[in-house]
């Protein structure tokens, strides 16, 4: 069999890559482990960015593909006060980030790639091995239930995040793997009660939480937590009370928790970004902390680059923008890099002294109160926070 480009992973990046593809004609099949409905239930990020919203606009997806209120606001709160940060400007390409999760996009692509253009998605597939040498043709090979097959393709991308096969099949000593750990973790709880006022980002001295929205009757708490917690530390009871203490409001009332999951804080990034035929996006090339609201959205960018260079390269033979593929990606990465690890500073040091000392926390209040006095500083932040920077 064959194909021009095969895609592992049909997370967020995978379907994405391979929506833009199929629009421009360009065949590829998407190779996932999971089913179907596994993946249109997984609950996930929940804001897209200005730029990934004009992309899609671009695309002449955005009406198809996104829907959600308007994220032009956000309360930093600290120690129970309340800062309103408006970003509502600053996002020079008359776009709006908006509240639209990642599984809402998620089933949108999916529903259109397989029911609405017939893309070539195989579900619960194992044992994906690539072959991938310089001078031939790559070959992904993979198990189903009817057993063993073969494809022959131009270009395979690697969209199976930090445990995929991709970035694995990739020898020893091509990659450099740049990581950072923070130290501590945060305790992830989708509940059932809505956001009813602004989304907040609760600094405390008993350490981080925030509430944001997810849909209209869900909302995601994190809290800040020690990297050793587990869920018996944390039963509904400490959930509320830590929720109640550290955005400074008693009447928060206990509601249904769905799950939780505990993150641990952590940045990396891989470098370069290909190696002969394979390409890596998203989750399988960087990671960055959650309080960045980035992970997502520098996978969108990843792809969107990817997909340009790919049709430069099949209908053109032209594969200048592929091979540059992994530099242009990289100086955008760190950038966000950069923006994750001061949210993350600035969020945690700010509020929690045991985490950094009083010095850091004094400089850390300093920082995100220039925010609401420099109107340089709230530049900045809105540019990255829309994802223009
Ligand atoms: P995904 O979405 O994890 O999809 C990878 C897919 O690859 C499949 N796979 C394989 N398939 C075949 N063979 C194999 N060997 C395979 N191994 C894996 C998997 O089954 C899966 O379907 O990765 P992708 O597409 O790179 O997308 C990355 C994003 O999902 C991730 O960056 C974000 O969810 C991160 N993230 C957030 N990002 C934001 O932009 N804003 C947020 O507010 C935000 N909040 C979050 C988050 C991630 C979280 N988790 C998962 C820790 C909140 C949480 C709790």
């Amino acid at each position: 069999e064959e194909t021009k480009v095969v895609i592992i992973g049909a997370g967020v990046c995978g379907l994405t890559l391979a929506t833009f593809l199929q629009k421009s004609g360009i065949h590829c099949i998407v190779l996932e482990r999971r089913d179907r409905a596994y993946i249109e239930t997984r609950q996930r990020a929940g804001v897209i960015d200005s730029r990934a919203v004009k992309m899609f606009k671009d695309w002449g997806l955005a009406d198809k593909l996104l829907s959600g209120p308007a994220a032009y606001a956000i309360e930093y709160r600290l120690n129970g006060s309340p800062r309103l940060f408006i970003s509502n400007e600053g996002n020079d390409n008359g776009t709006q980030s908006l509240f639209c999760t990642q599984q809402m996009l998620v089933n949108n692509l999916l529903r259109d790639l397989i029911d609405v253009t017939a893309g070539d998605i195989r579900f619960e597939v194992a044992d994906v091995i690539i072959r991938n040498e310089k001078n031939e043709r790559p070959q992904v090979t993979y198990t189903d239930e009817s057993g063993q097959h073969q494809v022959t393709c131009d270009y395979i991308v690697g969209c199976d995040a930090d445990r995929g096969i991709s970035r694995s099949s990739i020898p020893e000593g091509v990659l450099t793997k740049y990581s950072y750990e923070y130290g501590y973790a945060w305790l992830a709880a989708l509940v059932e009660a809505p956001v009813t006022g602004y989304p907040i980002m609760a600094i405390s001295k008993h350490g981080f939480a925030a509430q944001l929205p997810r849909g209209p009757q869900r909302s995601r708490y994190y809290l800040q937590c020690a990297l050793s917690d587990n869920a018996t530390d944390w039963p509904d009871e400490r959930i509320w009370d830590e929720i109640r203490l550290r955005i400074g409001d008693s009447s928060v009332k206990n509601a249904h928790i769905h799950n939780i999951e505990f993150v641990p804080f952590r940045s990396v990034v891989y470098s370069p970004m290909q190696y002969n035929h394979l390409f890596l996006a998203g989750d399988a090339a960087h990671i960055v902390p959650p309080v960045s609201a980035k992970g997502m959205n520098l996978g969108l960018y990843d792809v969107e680059v990817l997909a340009q260079a790919l049709i430069k390269a099949v209908k053109e033979h032209d594969i200048t923008a592929l091979e540059r593929y992994s530099d242009t990606c990289l100086t955008h990465i760190w950038n966000y890099q950069d923006f994750a690890l001061w949210m993350a500073d600035t969020m945690h040091d700010a509020g929690d002294p045991t985490l950094h000392g009083e010095f850091r926390q004094m400089v850390a209040r300093a920082r995100l109160d220039n925010l609401f006095h420099s109107a340089t500083a709230a530049r900045l932040h809105m540019e990255y926070q829309g994802g223009t920077n």
